[in-house]
């Protein structure tokens, strides 16, 4: 796996903080980085596949990275994000530890690390992140102690709006809540109806919304959760295709086949072997 540097990144030793716009982000490919990562999607949409999990990235999307982590984009549709790079929590001149403001809990392995905020704290986001940029290649202390403000500054606004999203908008409250379930429950059989019932949506408003939030139709959302959890268990796995198509929601394994091949150019076995 690529790792990337932060000498590839940062303006130079000095520098506690890098900004590194994507206008847009296209596919790239599986890496980890020796640095810390926080990526905030202005637009578009597409698949973050993060320690081997499928999030679907929209307007608003934060992801918080660690250095002992790995990710890569997928399925870009005109992305635009920003990557706001730092070296570690500790690793500041004039902060002393952010550790406490990052989402929680590495112990335990229970951590949301993809957070969605509304309209009105991204721009504010953005905004933070232009002073940021103005002053992320001075070497001079008063810059760094300057942006390093400024970073605090975007943590808190991102942790606050991260709790207040859905308060005034209960569609998106219900759509949220219901794209989360359906990221852990993809392999169950899913009748829409029953679905959207559940998360007191009308069918045609969360068709709607699974579309704006994803990009694609529901099913077809539905099938990519699948496939790419079932791509993961080819190359994890030993266990057979035919389990591999149940176990992620398939009820047939010449129709998983097919899906698959479509989707990534390869037939499961051949995929499998490659892997090899
Ligand atoms: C890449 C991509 C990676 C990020 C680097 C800095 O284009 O966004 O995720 O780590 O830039
Ligand atoms: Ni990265």
């Amino acid at each position: 796996m690529t790792l990337l540097k932060s000498d590839e990144f940062f303006a130079s030793i000095a520098s506690t903080i890098a900004i590194e716009n994507r206008a847009p982000q296209y596919e790239f490919p599986e890496h980890c980085h020796d640095f810390y990562e926080i990526v905030v999607v202005e637009h578009g949409s597409g698949v973050h596949i993060f320690n081997d999990s499928p999030y679907t990235l929209c307007s608003g999307t934060v992801c918080f990275l660690r250095d002992s982590d790995y990710h890569q984009f997928e399925n870009m549709e005109q992305i635009h994000l920003t990557n706001v790079l730092y070296r570690s929590p500790k690793s500041f001149r004039c902060l002393s530890d952010i550790e406490p403001f990052l989402p929680c809990n590495v112990q335990t392995g229970k951590r949301q690390c993809h957070w969605q905020i509304n309209q009105s704290a991204l721009k504010k986001a953005k905004s933070c992140i232009s002073e940021l940029e103005e002053k992320s290649k001075s070497t001079k202390l008063e810059d760094i102690a300057t942006n390093e403000g400024i970073f605090l500054q975007l943590l808190m606004l991102l942790r606050q709006s991260c709790f207040e999203t859905h308060k005034n908008d209960s569609h998106e409250a219900c759509v949220s809540a219901l794209l989360n379930w359906l990221r852990n429950n993809y392999s169950e059989e899913i009748i829409w109806e029953e679905l959207a019932d559940r998360f007191s949506l009308a069918l045609r408003t969360m068709h709607r919304q699974i579309k704006q939030h994803t990009g694609m139709t529901p099913q077809r959302y539905l099938n990519r959760l699948r496939l790419l959890a079932a791509r993961h268990r080819l190359f994890q796995s030993d266990d057979s295709i035919t389990d591999i198509a149940y176990g992620c929601g398939f009820s047939d394994s010449n129709n998983f086949s097919v899906q698959f091949r479509r989707e990534f150019s390869l037939s499961p076995l051949q995929l499998r072997n490659s892997a090899r």
